[in-house]
């Protein structure tokens, strides 16, 4: 059980007014609030230890050395690492991808295959999209059914050895589908294709065990669970972070440098070219300690609840339709009325203080299957309440009189 009231008194944003009515905040999809011991370390941070790393011999580098790695060390062990220098900081999970994207492109030939589910945020389209232009690889769509969920007997058929990368969502952003990322991780080693799975959404919501999983990538964002923004982690089997190349080069990446010919330092620091955020991954620690003080099975079973009490309000609504409906969701509700345009909606209960998304959700093709130009969305965080759901379904049916 969750002591609601020591959880949101953590969270000063929530005590705010927005338009003249306290704040009910349903963006969580978005980005996450921060917690008031985020926000301590990371004035702490520049108050008290603000240095560059892995370079000086004086004292305040060495703190923030210290502090930066041992916040690696906390990543490593949230996530089940093998080792610490398998965790490579980054500035969020479009970053991410987009290393390791960038690193296949030396590993692939024309006519090589890489596959997409019909679900992905555009950073997990767009990046292997440029990859195939570059390489003459094809990209591959895994199709989903009409109620958001991924279809396994199309994903076997399109599974082959010209099959060198499936990348999957672990939590679809749009629909809150999650995905078995289990099977789909089994199916594709067994063609001998690497996975790289976006936990941007699934992060918020579980700790995932990536020796578990056996996944050769994991990528995730800081400002979705409660850290600061620009941070984020690429999760590398050590064997894939030393057979890509680097995605940047630059200081702090290179053993030996001279002009005509440069080695690369070793894992991690070969991908972390440049002077990092150094406030930001140390406080990305800070983050996930507060998330594992909390515990990820009561925040999903409350988040569950939440849910399904979302649900059951919002279906009472007449001509409501929920976009996504899978069996296994997470706090994620994508919706239309009737005929009235999502950004009408959001519009009006923002007047109401209540902040969701409208739009496509940077997912057009998710978008283009339904038929709909884009949804409202309400997505729940463990701070949230069955009160504030309250409040949002009186905005909504206000909303809806308004504008039909
Ligand atoms: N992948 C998924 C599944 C996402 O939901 C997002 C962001 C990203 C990748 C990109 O993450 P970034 O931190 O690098 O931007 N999703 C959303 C969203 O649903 N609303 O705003 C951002």
């Amino acid at each position: 059980m969750l002591d609601l009231q020591k959880i949101r008194a953590d969270f000063p944003i929530l005590t705010q007014k927005v338009n003249g009515k306290p704040l009910v905040y349903f963006d969580n999809g978005a980005t996450a609030q921060k917690p008031q011991v985020v926000l301590d370390a990371i004035t702490k941070y520049y108050s008290e230890i603000n240095a560059n790393i892995h370079r000086g011999v004086h004292t305040l580098s060495q703190w923030a050395t210290d502090a930066y790695e041992e916040s690696r060390g906390k990543i490593q062990k949230h996530l089940n690492a093998k080792h610490a220098h398998e965790i490579i900081f980054t500035a969020g999970t479009t970053h991410g991808i987009n290393a390791v994207a960038n690193g296949f492109a030396a590993l692939l030939q024309p006519g090589d295959e890489i596959l997409v589910s019909a679900m992905e945020h555009h950073s997990n389209i767009v990046p292997w999209q440029m990859l195939c232009e570059r390489t003459g690889a094809v990209l591959k769509v895994i199709p989903m059914n009409e109620k958001g969920e991924l279809i396994r007997s199309e994903y076997e058929v399109l599974l082959s050895e010209k099959t060198k990368i499936v990348t999957v969502n672990h939590i679809s952003n749009a629909l809150g589908t999650i995905n078995p990322v289990d099977y789909i991780i089994q199916k594709a080693h067994e063609v001998g294709a690497a996975v790289l799975i976006d936990g941007a959404q699934a992060t918020p919501h579980l700790k995932p065990d990536v020796q578990a999983l056996d996944c050769d990538f994991y990528v995730f964002s800081g400002h979705k669970v409660c850290g600061p923004t620009g941070t984020g982690i690429l999760y590398g089997k050590e064997a894939w972070l030393n057979k890509l190349p680097p995605y940047q080069g630059g200081g702090e990446m290179i053993a030996t440098v001279s002009f005509e010919k440069t080695t690369y330092a070793d894992l991690p620091h070969k991908f972390e070219a440049g002077t990092p955020n150094i406030a930001g991954g140390i406080v990305l620690g800070t983050a996930i300690d507060y998330l594992n003080e909390i515990g990820f099975e009561a925040i999903a079973a409350y988040e569950h609840e939440l849910l399904a009490y979302a649900t059951q309000k919002l279906e009472q609504i007449e001509g409501l339709r929920i976009i996504g409906t899978a069996e296994h969701k997470t706090s994620v509700i994508s919706f239309n009325v009737g005929n009235i345009h999502p950004y009408d909606i959001g519009t009006i209960v923002d007047k109401l203080g209540i902040a969701v998304r409208t739009g496509h959700h940077c997912a057009q093709p998710v978008m283009d299957f339904f038929g709909v130009p884009g949804t409202v969305r309400a997505s729940f965080a463990f701070y949230n309440t069955k009160e504030e759901i309250d409040i949002f379904v009186e905005a909504l049916q206000k909303a809806v009189m308004m504008l039909s």
